[in-house]
Parts: structure tokens; sequence; C-alpha cells
């Protein structure tokens, strides 16, 4: 590995994420400085996949979310396109990159001999675009699989069982439900597929020319992964699918190099034929990472497309509600994550309809509202919700006698909707009140110490405050690429 006192002169870090609705480049430079930054967004720059917010929604399969695969490559030819005249990619020493959690990419039979030959002067799409027993990769915020998640935890003695032994209870997004509905309703697709790679360890694969490991933090979002041990389950890869484990390859640290990058990219954009390219792993991971997360009462939430809490902790006490992961940093430690699928995506809904489509509008109507709405409280699932598992629905109460919280007198009222004003309080504050609710249950920190928050959303100090306000502690931000 290169040590930081070896590095070149002008050394470049890029960094890399492929999201639910863009794929975004950061460059650092030796001093841990960004001195670059790009995005393509799926929606718009991309607009010949017609996806809406990155994704689509299957009319005739409830719950059934997926992504075009071949649009995360276009994405990423683009965004090197687009990064090319701002630095050198001569310079880089290493790329490394953080892939939407759970999402699975299914490669043909074949594919690791297109993967390891692609000829630098083609696109990457025309060379990859059949490389895929199955066009759609399914992502986090799927949730047609409850059958395969029951039959899952049914196999290897109940839902506790299955969280002891991998960190979860079977989640419907989660990869193994996700190839063990392929297997049952395609299962052409299931026998054609040599490997299957989570979105991270897709972009890592594309990047060193062969399949990449599935990076070990990531891979405990899989319901796959023995979480004490760090190698695939033997009774769960049973339950879930045969032959997986061949076409799953290995598991790998999420610190490992994944390999140097492909002679492709050397000859077609004059990357250092020495670059690395270290394991990729999941966004949330990654995240916790990079905001250093290292205080046991310290919290983050991150307000992407999802919103998600996690923390850190020594020993993995998995339950029916929350994730355990590998610690990305500490190679014996873990995380611990609670993930809502109702975020960015159902703020923006409100803001829409409420508030002329205006961020400043939104958190005006934020500040001039009081803590707790005058009992006017919300619950909004744009999509079917992941904690609380509750389906698709606005549901809107006005709860009365409501500064007597003690006494019985509380009557709560169903309404149809609120004023504009209410409703942007409605949904933020109900999103953070259930956050601090399932935090506690959970066992992190009560008061947490601080939290960082990322994401979209942190640039919005309105959201913020409300969330020192709601956890009663101070929130703190880090820079992010402009
Ligand atoms: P991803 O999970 O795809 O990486 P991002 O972290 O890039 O998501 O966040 C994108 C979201 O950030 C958008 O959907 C948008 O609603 C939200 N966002 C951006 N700016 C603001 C703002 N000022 N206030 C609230 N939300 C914002
Ligand atoms: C985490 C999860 C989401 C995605 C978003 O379990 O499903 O936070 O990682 O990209």
């Amino acid at each position: 590995m290169v040590g930081r006192s070896s590095l070149p002169d002008g050394a470049l870090f890029l960094g890399l994420d492929s999201s639910t609705q863009s794929v975004k480049a950061t460059v650092l430079s030796n001093e841990l400085i960004i001195v670059a930054s790009e995005t393509v967004n799926f929606d718009s720059e991309l607009p010949h996949y017609k996806t809406e917010g990155g994704v689509y929604r299957d009319p005739t399969d409830d719950g059934r979310i997926y992504s075009p695969t071949i649009m995360w490559v276009e994405a990423l030819e683009l965004l090197l396109e687009k990064l090319k005249p701002k630095i050198n990619f001569s310079k880089v020493v290493a790329v490394s990159g953080s892939g939407q959690q759970h999402g699975s990419v299914y490669w043909k039979k074949g594919s690791q001999a297109v993967l390891s030959s692609l000829d630098p002067g083609k696109s990457l799409v025309s060379q990859l675009k059949d490389a895929f027993s199955t066009m759609d990769s399914p992502i986090w915020m799927d949730s047609s699989t409850t059958k395969q998640c029951r039959e899952v935890e049914n196999a290897v003695g109940g839902a506790l069982e299955l969280s002891k032994l991998t960190g979860s209870r079977a989640y419907e997004r989660f990869t193994g439900p996700q190839i063990r509905k392929i297997y049952q309703t395609a299962p052409h697709i299931y026998e054609n597929t040599e490997r299957i790679s989570l979105v991270s360890s897709f972009m890592a694969s594309i990047l060193v020319g062969c399949y990449a490991s599935i990076d070990e933090t990531d891979g405990a979002g899989m319901n796959l992964m023995d979480i004490n041990k760090r190698t695939w389950s033997k009774a769960v890869l049973e339950a879930t699918a045969p032959d997986l484990e061949q076409k799953l390859g290995n598991l790998a640290p999420a610190c490992a190099a994944a390999g140097r990058i492909s002679s492709y990219f050397v000859e077609r954009h004059q990357f250092d034929k020495n670059c690395f390219v270290i394991q990729w792993s999941g966004d949330n991971p990654n995240s916790l990472a990079g905001l250093t997360l290292n205080t046991p009462g310290d919290l983050a939430i991150s307000l992407g497309t999802s919103d998600t809490v996690f923390g850190i902790t020594a020993e993995a006490k998995p339950s029916l509600e929350g994730h355990v992961f590998p610690n990305p940093v500490e190679p014996d430690g873990y995380m611990v994550m609670l993930c809502y699928k109702n975020g960015s995506l159902t703020r923006e809904d409100v803001r829409n309809q409420c508030a002329e489509k205006s961020w400043d509008i939104f958190n005006n109507y934020l500040e001039k509202t009081p803590p707790l709405n005058g009992g006017r409280l919300g619950f909004y699932y744009k999509d079917h919700e992941i904690l609380p598992p509750l389906p698709v629905g606005f549901h809107r109460y006005i709860v009365e006698n409501f500064s007597d919280a003690s006494s019985d007198n509380l009557k709560e009222c169903e309404v149809q909707e609120f004023d504009p004003e209410s409703e942007v309080r409605a949904i933020v504050e109900g999103q953070m009140l259930s956050m601090r609710g399932h935090a506690e249950r959970f066992g992190m920190p009560n008061p947490p110490k601080r939290i960082i928050a990322t994401g979209g959303a942190s640039s919005n100090e309105s959201i913020l405050k409300l969330i020192a306000q709601i956890f009663g502690c101070p929130v703190f931000t880090v820079e992010r690429p402009g």
C-alpha cells in the first residue's frame, strides 16, 4: 500500500459514490483538501432511461423497485468525462467508492472474459450492455420479497436466529431474499448468472477489470454473511438458493486493495497503471468512516435518499430491529444502524405540494411553527416504510389536550390535511421523533453526546436545528463538496 510520506508530489485520491439518484466524485489532495467534485444525476443527465429519482417502480409487482444496471455504467463514463478537464487522472494514486447498500447486479455466464478484455477504443456501455443475465438491479427501496424473507427466517429457526447469525432479521431489500426471489421466479436468470455483485463490488469490478470481492461491511447487508466470522453462512446460503457460494465469490475487508486499475482506464483516461483500487463499501459504512465516528456516545444521521441513524459498538448484539454491520475502520468492532425509506424524496413531495417547491419556503414554515405543532402529528409514507414496516399512505392526526400529556384526556382525531405550515413541521418532526424513539429502543446513546449529520439534507440548517431540539444534543455537519 501507499504510505502518505512516500506519495508523489501532487498525489490525488478519487472517491466515487454510486447512489440512488446520482453518481458523485470527490477528489482529495495529499493534504486531504477537496480539489474537485462532479455529479451525474440519473434523471436529468441520462433522461433516456426515464427513471424517477434514479429508479423504476413496477406497477405490476407491488413494492418492486429497481434500476437499470447499465445506467450506472453510463453514469460512471459520463462522470469521468466531466471530471477530465478538472484533474489530471495520472496523479490519482488510489480510487475507492461507496455504493447504495443491498442493490445487486447479475453478471451473465462468460462476462468475466468480457470484463478483462475491454477495448479502450470503445465505450464501457457498448461492451458491457450484454454482460448481465438480467438488465434490472433490485435496489434497497424494494419491498417485494416478504415471502422469501419468511422462508429464509423459518429455515434457520426464526427471525431472531437469522439476526444472530447475520446481524439482521430478514429484510425485503437485503440481497439474499432478492436473490431467492430471482431463483424462484426467474430460474433461467439465476442459472445463467456467473457472479452476483453488490453495487459497491460491481463498480470496483469495472475499475479493476475482473470480479472484485464483496466487502464485509456491505456483505452484512445481504442476510448471507456470518456477522461474527465474516464468512458466508452455509446455513443461510442453503436456505436462499442452490450453488450460491460460487456465484458470490470471496469476501474482503473494507481496507483491502481490490487490485490495480485496469488497462482500459490507463489507456482511455490516462490513469497511472500503479493506481490502486481499494475495496468499495456500502454508503452507510463509508459514511461512518468518512465522519470518523469513533466515540461510542456519538451518533451519525444521514439524510440522503434514505434517512439512517448509526453509531459504533464493541459487541454485536443483533435483535429484531435494526442492523449490525462490521465497523469498516476498527476490524474487531461493529456499527449499528436504523434505516428509513421515506427520507428526502418524501420531504421533497411535501415541499412540492405545500411550499412551492422551495426549500427556503419550507424552512420558513418550519421556523414559524411551534414544537409539537399544536398537536398536529403526521406519518408520511410515499413508499412502503422499513421502520416501522408500514404500507404507503399519509396519516395525519390532531391530538387534543396535548399540553396536558400526563392526563388521560389525550384524544386524537384523524384528518385529511393540515395547513401548509403544519404539514411541513409534521413531516420533519414525525421523521425525527421516530428516529429518536427507535434509536432509544435499539440501545443507541440517549441523549447522544453529539450528532454528526451528513447527506443531501444535512445542508439544511432548519432541519439540523430541529434534530438538535428533538435529540437534546449539539448537531455538527462536515465539509461537503460545493
Ligand atoms: P443519495 O442517497 O442519493 O446519495 P444525497 O445525499 O445526494 O442522496 O441527497 C439527495 C437529497 O438531498 C435530495 O433528494 C434532496 O431532497 C435533498 N436535499 C438537497 N438539498 C436540500 C435542502 N436544502 N433541504 C432539504 N433537503 C435537501
Ligand atoms: C441501508 C439502506 C440505504 C441505502 C441507501 O440499509 O438501505 O441507506 O444504503 O443508499
